[in-house]
């Protein structure tokens, strides 16, 4: 028995597990970030374990690095992964006999098309090729040449409807194994049954919350900020840079009595806004950090409107 864990939230940790379950015949387990602790907990006992696109997390490495050496002890167990890592780190997972297929240049489906090509059809290529574009890794060295075999827009316009369709399914828990399943058969995306018709539907969503966004949103100088109804904040902030033309666009939404707050920034951010959302919300009494362009904020609801102002301010200059 042979077991894949990989990340269920994004088609390239979706693309990686049914690469990995063709070549191997692998069960697969499809978790979030915070659920890999609790998914190698329950991957003894198997001959072969893959893990794939889950980054470890800093508080719980050290936790992590026990399971795997655990497993290692009894299993083969392979890491492939494109999420940054410590040196020491992946020399420790090394040394205890993991097979670490790992660069930060390549996303976690390519790599596992790298690592098995000998085992794969020429098909196979494609959907890494589709992970890639998905990731924002189509830049990398070994998904350009991937892309490369195909017609350019053919290989896009499948990304964008394996991405469409699957957020469009956020809520359904069984949707990342169906996919897995269709994918694990090298079908091109478009043939997938449904699937083009679940990217319109997500299309339709984006384009009226567009146009509410037009309506509702407000803006202070290099700041659009909304309230989201809509649930996904991140999608929602990045809209907003779009549809106000600003580089900093600010969504929050209701969480008990506090206000989760997703920032995102365009091609014209220039502030660092992980550090932004770690230091305001830190003087307000909450917690926040992220990514230069994409960070997120956690605060009570009374401070909304100093948050606001606060962030505002700083991006003057
Ligand atoms: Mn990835």
């Amino acid at each position: 028995m042979k077991l894949c864990i990989s990340h269920k939230k994004d088609i390239d940790g979706i693309t990686a597990a049914a690469l990995v379950k063709a070549v191997t015949g692998s069960e697969l387990k499809l978790v979030d970030y915070n659920e890999l602790l609790e998914a190698l907990e329950g991957a003894e006992g198997y001959e072969e374990v893959y893990i794939c696109d889950l980054g470890m997390i800093g508080s719980k490495t050290e936790e992590e690095l026990s399971a795997f050496r655990r497993i290692a002890s009894s299993s083969k167990l392979v890491y492939i992964d494109h999420h940054r890592i410590a040196p020491k780190v992946k020399a420790k997972i090394r040394r205890m006999g993991v097979v670490c297929v790992h660069s930060e240049k390549d996303c976690a489906s390519v790599l596992v098309y790298d690592h098995f090509k000998e085992s794969l059809p020429e098909e196979a290529s494609l959907l890494a090729a589709c992970a890639a574009v998905t990731d924002y890794l189509d830049d990398g060295p070994i998904a350009k040449k991937l892309i490369s075999r195909y017609e350019r827009m053919f290989v896009y316009l499948n990304a964008g409807m394996l991405a469409y369709a699957l957020s469009r399914r956020a809520k359904d828990r069984d949707f990342p194994y169906k996919l897995a399943e269709w994918l694990s058969k090298f079908q091109p995306p478009y043939k997938i049954p449904g699937l083009m018709e679940l990217a319109k539907d997500r299309m339709d969503q984006i384009w009226g919350l567009m146009k509410e966004l037009k309506e509702k949103a407000e803006r202070i100088g290099n700041l659009g900020f909304v309230k989201s109804n809509f649930g996904d904040c991140g999608l929602v902030a990045n809209l907003l840079t779009g549809v106000l033309g600003v580089p900093v666009g600010m969504a929050f939404t209701s969480s008990g009595d506090m206000y989760k707050i997703s920032l995102r920034g365009s091609e014209g951010c220039r502030w660092d806004l992980g550090r932004l959302a770690d230091e305001i919300s830190g003087e307000l009494g909450g917690m926040g950090g992220g990514h230069r362009k994409a960070s997120g904020a956690v605060i009570p609801k009374s401070k909304l409107d100093e948050f606001v102002r606060s962030l505002a301010e700083r991006l003057k200059s």
